[in-house]
């Protein structure tokens, strides 16, 4: 087994981490954690056994790794669950597989965009609910291949009541990895700057079909990126947040868009590969939730229709 990368951490008790969703997010953790620790939970009606795929680090070093698929109710001494389906998808996941897991195991939800965590913390309001914001790039250029494309860091918060009496002990166990962890009081600011960043790159680059550097040449995105940041701004005013300013929310999203300019955004790739996007999460969150607050925002409603015309799923309405 491998040693924990900090002896400040030797004290962690060791048990499993359940992880669901063994996409590119849920393969990097599973890599990340210590050997033997994590497990992928079996989707309804599947009966594979292993999950091994290639999985090459920021220092390049390919190896392959081999996670054991397993039911909920098969697993003792299970320390946490790790939640990384696609938002659209996540909801009816936890549905099939939360009541077979005891209910004092923390839940922590990695989605993109906005509502589908507040739908889990909804539903299950006495469980230990956490929501997790990370800046960690994976990304899967073959099916079998997972790269981690690039070092982030990620914070953790409640969004319960028991969530909040886990919270330390979660990040103990996530910190087991490799990868940066902090506890974050302030989960729901964090929330939003990654909304704020993918609303403003995952839509152009969905309809440009561009990496995402890219967009910031392209007059589709020079055309709407002002207004779309005016209308994040009045959003965030709305929602009593501390609101950077529309000039501050276009820098933040052409700083991540330069950093992570070869990148293939997680709404391109969806679009390209037939999946449902998280669109109904990002611009169509927004669109919503202004609409809730007594705010038109007609630039979030164009991007959120013009998506869901290249890849023709249902409207949320
Ligand atoms: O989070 C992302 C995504 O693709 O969903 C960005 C930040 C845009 C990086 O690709």
């Amino acid at each position: 087994m491998r040693a924990p990368h900090d002896p400040n951490l030797a004290q962690v008790r060791q048990g499993k981490i359940l992880i669901l969703g063994a996409g590119a997010m849920g393969r990097l953790w599973a890599a990340s954690l210590p050997l033997g620790t994590a497990r992928f939970l079996r989707r309804a009606n599947s009966v594979a056994s292993d999950c091994q795929y290639y999985f090459r680090p920021l220092d390049g070093q390919q190896r392959t790794v081999t996670v054991t698929y397993c039911d909920a109710a098969d697993v003792v001494d299970v320390r946490l669950l790790l939640v990384t389906t696609k938002a659209p998808a996540t909801l009816a996941a936890l549905q099939d597989q939360l009541s077979a897991l005891h209910p004092s195991v923390p839940v922590v939800l990695f989605q993109n965009g906005m509502g589908s965590q507040q739908e889990v913390a909804r539903h299950w309001p006495d469980r230990p609910i956490l929501v997790a914001s990370t800046t960690e790039a994976a990304n899967r250029p073959a099916p079998e291949m997972t790269v981690h494309a690039g070092a982030g860091h990620t914070w953790v918060g409640a969004l319960t009541p028991l969530g909040q009496a886990c919270l330390h002990e979660a990040v103990e166990q996530l910190a087991q990895s490799r990868l940066t962890v902090s506890a974050e009081a302030d989960i729901h600011q964090r929330l939003w700057r990654k909304l704020v960043v993918n609303a403003g790159i995952n839509p152009f680059t969905a309809l440009l079909d561009c990496p995402n550097g890219e967009i910031l040449h392209q007059p589709l995105y020079r055309q709407y990126i002002d207004p779309l940041c005016e209308e994040l701004y009045q959003l965030m005013v709305r929602e009593g947040l501390d609101a950077p300013s529309p000039t501050e929310l276009r820098s933040t999203i052409e700083a991540v868009a330069h950093s992570t300019a070869a990148n293939t955004s997680s709404m391109r790739s969806d679009v390209l590969t037939g999946q449902t996007t998280e669109i109904d999460y990002i611009n169509g969150y927004v669109a919503r939730r202004g609409q809730e607050l007594g705010l038109d925002l007609p630039v979030n409603r164009m991007l959120t229709d013009s998506v869901k015309m290249l890849t023709n799923h249902s409207s949320l309405g």
